[in-house]
């Protein structure tokens, strides 16, 4: 193998394929969870279809050749969606599936949180949010120094864009013509927890940035910003071939505002914060199943 073998997905996969892979990763994070008695669900949930359409759509990378020095690059900043990741990258066959059943084990190479040295196919470690688009703009500047064509994606959580961090990277990005820079927000509009109640009602309670207009922050900055579903491939895939085509970035980096529904897939996690982590009742199992269309075991 040599410097360039990573490569595209060699076949474009159809949007029935992409949505199948979506809920079979929904279950490996519900499953890997409930089993595991421990990890993040509501997050990894919200992210699948984006996780999914850059690991089978997007994505030059080389599950023989996870370290191969002309792949792109992806850095899971909110890292507490571990699990989302590591059922992508299984599916993908950078490891195999059954090994999702070591998740969080003292010893497993699948930890809580992403480990770049332990995990094949994971770019950067995270978990303490606000530092992974510092790092995807250091690689992105790298790649330029080097002359190299990779494309950098980084996924935030909306609760994230509260670190102080992420905004020295977005003032700094345009700076270095970083539009080999991606990010990707997730706005699921949840975090961990509900605000405090309040009398202010420009702060709403559930909706970590509910009070700031993201798009037009991000264009005063100078980042190209493009608004889709987060659960539509159709958007999803649209947006990633514009943010990679060279006419339409113009030197910019961009910003996928994507919005998203905390849970996405299972009747009982959708829409609430407390299935931001959690583990499932053997009920509650049976009936993510039956959500997710997945065949009895
Ligand atoms: C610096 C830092 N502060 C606090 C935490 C604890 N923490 C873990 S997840 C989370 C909420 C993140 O919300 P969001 O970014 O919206 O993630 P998502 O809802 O997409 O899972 C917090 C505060 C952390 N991991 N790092």
């Amino acid at each position: 193998m040599g410097p360039n073998d990573a490569t595209h997905p060699t076949t474009s996969p159809r949007i029935d394929e992409l949505e199948a892979l979506a809920r079979e990763g929904r279950w490996h994070v519900i499953n890997t969870v409930t089993a595991s008695k421990a990890g993040h669900v509501g997050g990894p949930l919200s992210a699948m279809d984006l996780l999914v359409a850059l690991y089978f759509a997007q994505l030059r990378v080389d599950p023989e050749n996870p370290d191969d020095p002309g792949r792109d690059r992806f850095i899971l900043s909110k890292g507490h969606n571990a699990i989302g990741l590591y059922s992508v990258l299984a599916m993908r066959g950078f490891f195999p599936v059954d090994e999702l059943a070591t998740f969080d084990h003292g010893d497993s190479r699948l930890q809580g949180h992403p480990d770049m040295r332990l995990t094949p196919g994971v770019d950067a470690s995270t978990g303490s949010l606000g530092q992974g688009l510092s790092a995807g703009a250091g690689m992105a500047l790298g790649a330029k120094r080097l002359g190299s064509d990779n494309h950098v994606w980084v996924m935030l959580g909306d609760g994230e864009m509260e670190e102080g961090m992420v905004w020295e990277t977005v003032l700094s990005a345009p700076r270095y013509r970083l539009d080999n820079l991606t990010a990707i927000i997730d706005l699921n509009g949840l975090q961990q927890y509900g605000w405090p109640a309040t009398d202010d009602d420009r702060f709403d309670r559930s909706e970590p940035l509910g009070h700031v207009d993201l798009a037009a922050v991000f264009a005063g900055f100078g980042w190209h910003v493009l608004e889709i579903d987060g659960h539509d491939f159709d958007e999803i895939l649209d947006a990633f071939n514009t943010v990679t085509e060279a006419r339409d970035r113009d030197g910019r980096p961009s910003v996928i505002l994507a919005t998203t529904s905390k849970g996405r897939g299972i009747s009982f996690t959708e829409g609430t914060y407390a299935w931001h982590n959690g583990v499932a009742t053997p009920e509650q199992l049976a009936q993510a199943r039956l959500d997710l269309k997945q065949e009895q075991a």
